[in-house]
């Protein structure tokens, strides 16, 4: 693996203010391509075992939904030196300050023929459970939400799901994430179009969260994040994000794989023991928050400094 724990990341002041501007910054890369792709054939076999994995898979049959995609950087080695990694974190810190922490992981594939995913904002990510998931302190909040930091574990083409952004738009929620979505994934599967294109939730259909059921998000704006294997593109979580459909029968899985990060200051799963989400219910028992920079003062948070098979994640 690249030696690149002495190497510095920090952006520069232009593509600071460039990403505030936009609500994204990249891609970048993380990972050389060839890295990359050699990394994911060996580690997609490890986390097939998943012996010392956080949340139970026979938990509200946590294996079968979305949620067993969720905190495999709690015990995969790779993954949680991944979240760590500087080309990551010392863009992170330049836009939430010294001390941050990991509250997520998700991995979000996408094969031939599956949906593109509904055009969204998170703001406190009770979108689908109904709690809060994170709570910034009102002095703090500036926009709220997560910076979410997207690594393309394969490529992401036109054909291949790519993310795509509305630059811009992080200052205003058009969804209320307060109404509560259904878990409808036989209905959802039927193949939703919209404007010509298939889109869905994991089995939800976030348009039933706009603020206005009228509005149309301005997919005119929308530019698209094509992304070789080992880049990574870093974005607010309430910028207006979706991907396209994989529409490309002869390409393999589409797999992203999301960090997602806030400053210490933050509540994660404030007075909450479980999530409940994509039709299944995880205990929170062995969840815990990492903190990948500087320092944190706070106690309101659960804190993880090792992944469950010992392996101690290298804060910056
Ligand atoms: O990969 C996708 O299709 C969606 C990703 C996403 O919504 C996110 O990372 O927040």
């Amino acid at each position: 693996m690249t030696n690149t724990l002495e190497r510095n990341f920090t952006p520069s002041p232009e593509e600071v203010a460039q990403f505030h501007q936009r609500g994204y910054l990249g891609p970048f890369k993380v990972y050389e391509e060839d890295e990359m792709q050699r990394l994911w054939k060996r580690e997609r076999l490890r986390l097939m075992d998943r012996s010392q994995a956080v949340y139970d898979e026979g938990d509200a049959q946590a294996g079968n939904t979305n949620i067993a995609n969720y905190d495999r950087h709690l015990d995969s080695t790779f993954l949680a030196d991944h979240i760590c990694r500087p080309e990551i974190v010392d863009r992170v810190t330049a836009v939430l300050g010294p001390n941050v922490l990991c509250w997520r992981s998700e991995f979000f594939p996408k094969y031939p023929g599956d949906e593109g995913t509904d055009w969204h904002q998170a703001d406190t990510f009770a979108f689908a459970s109904g709690k809060p998931q994170i709570v910034w302190p009102e002095a703090e909040r500036e926009y709220g939400g997560t910076l979410t930091v997207w690594t393309a574990f394969t490529e992401a083409t036109e054909e291949t799901a790519c993310l795509q952004f509305i630059p811009g738009t992080q200052r205003t929620m058009y969804y209320d994430e307060t109404k509560g979505m259904h878990y409808q994934p036989d209905k959802i599967n039927a193949q939703r179009k919209e404007d010509g294109v298939t889109r869905g939730f994991y089995g939800y259909d976030y348009r039933e969260l706009q603020k206005d059921p009228d509005w149309k998000p301005p997919v005119d704006q929308a530019v698209s994040m094509i992304m070789r294997p080992g880049e990574a593109v870093m974005f607010w979580s309430t910028m207006m994000h979706a991907s396209k459909p994989h529409s490309a029968p002869d390409k393999g899985m589409r797999l992203g794989f999301a960090g997602r990060y806030v400053p210490t200051c933050v509540e994660v799963y404030p007075d909450t023991d479980d999530v409940d989400e994509y039709g299944g219910r995880v205990s929170l028992q062995e969840y815990g928050t990492v903190l990948v920079a500087g320092v944190d003062t706070y106690t309101h948070n659960r804190k993880v400094t090792t992944t469950t098979r010992g392996h101690k994640f290298p804060v910056r």
